[in-house]
């Protein structure tokens, strides 16, 4: 059945916050059973997003507003996202980002200073950028020039900037019609530089030819740095038979569940469109998330 891109676009924007509030409950766990999803939409409160989704929404909304990126507005967006919500989940370190920038410190010096000076590896960056592919639709170069840009908001250590490219590029090449998986891995081959996800590249072309989740677990990862999650949501999208299975597989790896589930939702969702999630998989913000790409399809040539 031939998906429209903008069903693509609804699916990319949606998958995000369907994956990240599925995942969100089970955060830290381990090998989470096929019961567990049936189980969740059968209760009559809608799951929950967490700073995944927020920042999503930040990031598509800064470059709406401002007709492309503005590091100042989108870690001024980030910040009283933050500010407004601070229970949603956010990871420990990019908070002081945000308090800095509140406090009025520039944004770049605020995520330069991270760790020492190192700045943050953790996979925030990589979490929210899935936009940036509707945003830079369908400029190749254009998708990884911003995935950086936006990812150094908060995150300026080369791991965590590099995830946020690998996201943004498979996410791309995810909203084509004939979705190639050759092509999208020899493009990552070709733009990873850094010593982490050249290793974890190895790793997932063993884990996908053998096909096994726990394998993936143990080698690719499911912890919050950027080099043990972004290949791992890639992993479950190019195994996923489709976005339910997608979602099932990363939550079945566990650990970072939410945000593995959310990035793996991205892909998934630009894959097979909206109609592919369950029609019971309602969430929060589903629908703001449908609005958004509504207006980031409304900008396509
Ligand atoms: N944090 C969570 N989930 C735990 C929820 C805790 C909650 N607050 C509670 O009260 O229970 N999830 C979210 O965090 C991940 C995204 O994190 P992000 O935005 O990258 O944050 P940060 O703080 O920059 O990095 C995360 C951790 O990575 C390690 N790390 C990063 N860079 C490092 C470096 N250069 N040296 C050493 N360690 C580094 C640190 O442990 C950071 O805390 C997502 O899962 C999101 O959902
Ligand atoms: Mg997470």
């Amino acid at each position: 059945m031939t998906v429209s891109l903008h069903d693509r676009f609804r699916g990319l924007m949606a998958g995000i916050a369907v994956g990240d509030a599925v995942g969100r409950p089970v955060e830290g766990s381990r090998a989470v059973s096929d019961l567990y999803v049936d189980d969740l939409f059968s209760q009559s409160a809608r799951p929950l997003y967490s700073d995944d989704t927020v920042m999503s929404m930040a990031l598509a909304e800064s470059l709406l507003e401002c007709d492309g990126f503005d590091g100042e507005d989108m870690a001024t967006r980030f910040a009283e996202a933050w500010s407004d919500e601070p229970h949603r989940g956010y990871g420990r370190n990019v908070v002081k980002v945000f308090s800095a920038v509140k406090r009025g410190i520039d944004w770049k010096t605020a995520a330069e200073r991270q760790f020492g000076g190192a700045g943050s590896y953790g996979n925030g960056g990589a979490m929210r950028v899935a936009p940036v592919a509707l945003w830079a639709y369908p400029d190749f170069e254009e998708v990884k020039r911003l995935a950086g840009d936006t990812a150094r908001v908060t995150h300026t250590h080369p791991v965590g900037v590099e995830g946020a490219v690998i996201q943004a590029v498979a996410a791309h090449r995810a909203l084509r019609d004939h979705f190639d998986r050759d092509r999208l891995l020899a493009d990552l081959d070709s733009l990873a530089r850094t010593d982490e996800f050249r290793a974890k590249l190895e790793a997932l072309s063993r884990a996908l030819e053998r096909g096994d989740d726990e394998y993936a677990r143990l080698h690719l990862g499911c912890w919050v740095a950027a080099d043990k999650s972004v290949l791992t949501a890639l992993y479950c999208f190019l195994l996923g038979s489709d976005f339910e299975d997608t979602i099932r597989r990363a939550l079945f790896i566990g650990g970072d569940t939410d945000t593995i589930a959310a990035m793996a939702g991205a892909l998934a969702g630009a894959r097979w469109g909206i109609g592919s999630i369950p029609r019971t998989w309602v969430v929060e913000g589903f629908g703001k998330m449908v609005r958004l790409a509504d207006r980031l399809f409304e900008r396509t040539p």
